[in-house]
C-alpha cells in the first residue's frame, strides 16, 4: 500500500472556529476524516500531522522520508509565504508533494500570491475548501498508481 503523509501547517488547528467565510466550517479533524475515507477507498495509507512549529514540520518530513512515505500533501498555512526551510526540507528529502490551500491565495492579499513551494510542487490546488484536499488525495492516488497518465 502506498504511504501518503498529509501535513497541516500553523493555525490550521483553529479551523471550524473562526473565519468560516474564508476557510469553511469543517474542523481539522473533519478534514482528516474525509481525507482518510477517500484515501482508504483509493487504497492509500494516509497519516496526518499538524503543527504550529516550523521545526516540528521539518522533523516530520525527515522522518517520513526514512519511513518510506512516497508522497506528501501539504497545506503549509502561512509558512507557504515565508519558509525557505520548508522548501529546503521538501527538496532535501526529495519527497514529491502536492501543495493545497482551502482559500484561493491569488484572490486575497498580495503577499499570499507568493509561495516558496509552488515551483517545486507536483501541483497546487487552491480555493476549493475541503475539496482542495480531496482533489489532492485523488491526484496522489493517480500519481502513485503503477502506470499513471501525465
Ligand atoms: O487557504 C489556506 O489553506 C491557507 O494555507 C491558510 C493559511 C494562510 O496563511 C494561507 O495564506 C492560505 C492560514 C491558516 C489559518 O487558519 C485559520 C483557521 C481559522 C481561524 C483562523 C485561522
Amino acid at each position: 500500500m502506498s504511504k501518503v503523509l498529509l501535513l497541516h501547517g500553523p493555525n490550521l488547528n483553529l479551523l471550524g472556529a473562526r473565519e468560516p467565510e474564508i476557510y469553511g466550517r469543517d474542523t481539522l479533524a473533519d478534514i482528516d476524516a474525509k481525507c482518510q475515507a477517500r484515501a482508504e477507498a483509493l487504497g492509500l495509507a494516509l497519516e496526518s500531522f499538524q503543527s504550529n512549529s516550523e521545526g516540528a514540520l521539518l522533523d516530520r518530513l525527515h522522518a517520513a522520508a526514512k519511513d518510506g512515505v512516497q508522497l506528501v500533501i501539504i497545506n503549509p498555512g502561512a509558512f507557504t509565504h515565508t519558509s525557505v526551510a520548508l522548501r529546503d526540507a521538501l527538496l532535501g528529502t526529495a519527497l514529491p508533494f502536492i501543495e493545497v490551500h482551502l482559500s484561493n491565495v491569488h484572490a486575497r492579499e498580495p503577499f499570499r500570491r507568493h509561495s516558496y513551494l509552488s515551483d517545486v510542487a507536483l501541483g497546487v490546488i487552491t480555493g476549493f475548501g475541503v475539496q482542495s484536499y480531496l482533489m489532492a488525495v485523488d491526484a496522489a492516488a493517480a500519481r502513485l498508481a503503477p502506470t499513471h497518465d501525465r
